[in-house]
C-alpha cells in the first residue's frame, strides 16, 4: 500500500510548483528601474560573498550543479519559503496592529470544504494523533467581533505529512474552511500535527547535510483569517515544549504564535483558546 510514509522530495517539489503556478498569480508589470535595484543588489551580493570568501572552482561549479538540481527535484518553492519568506513577511506586515502572521510556506491549497462552526477538519476514520480543539474568537484592532470570519487551516498529520503533497491521503485530510458564528466564535475539532521534515532526499536535504544543519520545523498549525473589509492574516502556530519552537529551519516562529494546549476534563485529548485580531482594510 502507498502511504504518505513513500513521499519523496521531487513528488512533493512537484506538487509544490504546480500548485504554485496554478494559484499564484502577480502582475509582471515591476518597473525595469526596480527590476535593475534588486537584481544587481543581489548579484552584488553573491560577488561579494565570492570575493570575501575566495570562492574557488570547485565551489562556484558545486553551486552550478545544486542549482539545477533545486529545479529538477521541483524544490524552488521549497527553498525560497524556507529560507527566504521569513523576511518578506516582515517587511510586508510592519505596519499591522492586529495579530502576528508568519510565512504561509509551499503547502496551502485554496478552495477547501467549508463548514460552519462548530466543525472537525476532514480526517480519516483512524486518525493517528491525539486530539485537538482549536477555539478562539475573531475581532477587529477596536476589540469588535467580526461575525462570519473565515478561519482556514491545514497542517501536517501525525507523521508529518501534508495531503495532495504526500501520497496516500485524502484530498482535504486535515484542510478546511470554517465560518465563525455571528459572535466571531470558532470551535475547530482536529488532531495536533507533528514536527516537519524538510526531505531530505532532494535538493534542499542535500544542502542542509552538507552544511551540517538540521531539518526541522517545529509542529504548526497553518491559518488564513479573513472577514469582509478587513485584511487577510496569514500565519501559524506553534506547541510550547516542542524542541524547534527555538530552531525553526524557516526562521518562523515568533513568541506571539506559540501556543500552551491543555488536557480536556473529559479526558478527550487536549484543548486551547486563541483569539485573531484583524487589521481594516486600507
Ligand atoms: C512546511 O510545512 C512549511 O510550513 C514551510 C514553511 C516549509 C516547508 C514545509
Ligand atoms: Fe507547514
Amino acid at each position: 500500500m502507498t502511504t504518505e510514509t513513500h513521499a519523496t522530495a521531487a513528488a512533493s517539489g512537484a506538487g509544490a510548483t504546480a500548485q504554485f503556478r496554478e494559484t499564484k498569480k502577480f502582475s509582471g508589470d515591476t518597473s525595469k528601474q526596480r527590476v535593475a535595484t534588486l537584481a544587481s543588489r543581489v548579484i552584488n551580493s553573491i560577488n561579494e560573498t565570492v570575493r570575501q570568501e575566495k570562492v574557488t572552482y570547485d565551489e562556484y561549479n558545486a553551486l552550478k550543479a545544486w542549482l539545477i538540481r533545486v529545479g529538477e527535484d521541483g524544490e524552488w518553492p521549497l527553498f525560497l519559503d524556507v529560507w527566504v519568506e521569513h523576511s518578506v513577511e516582515e517587511v510586508a506586515n510592519a505596519n499591522r496592529h492586529g495579530s502576528k502572521g508568519t510565512i504561509e510556506g509551499p503547502y496551502y491549497v485554496p478552495d477547501a470544504p467549508v463548514q460552519n462552526t462548530p466543525a472537525t477538519l476532514p480526517m480519516r476514520d483512524d486518525e493517528p494523533g491525539t486530539a485537538l480543539l482549536f477555539q478562539g474568537q475573531v475581532c477587529n484592532t477596536a476589540g469588535e467581533a467580526l461575525p462570519g470570519a473565515l478561519i482556514e487551516l491545514w497542517h501536517a498529520d501525525d507523521l508529518g505529512f501534508y495531503s495532495q503533497f504526500a501520497p496516500g491521503l485524502p484530498q482535504w485530510n486535515l484542510r478546511g474552511a470554517i465560518i465563525a458564528d455571528k459572535h466571531g466564535n470558532f470551535q475547530i475539532n482536529t488532531i495536533q500535527p507533528a514536527p516537519y521534515q524538510i526531505p531530505t532526499d532532494g535538493a534542499c536535504g542535500a544542502l542542509i547535510s552538507a552544511a551540517g544543519w538540521h531539518a526541522w520545523r517545529p509542529a504548526h498549525i497553518h491559518l488564513k483569517i479573513s472577514a469582509l473589509g478587513h485584511q487577510l492574516i496569514t500565519t501559524q502556530l506553534y506547541f510550547q515544549g516542542d524542541e524547534h519552537v527555538a530552531d525553526d529551519i524557516a526562521s518562523a516562529v515568533k513568541p506571539e504564535l506559540i501556543l500552551a494546549p491543555t488536557e480536556r476534563s473529559d479526558g478527550n485529548g487536549r484543548e486551547v483558546t486563541y483569539d485573531f485580531v484583524l487589521d481594516p482594510q486600507n
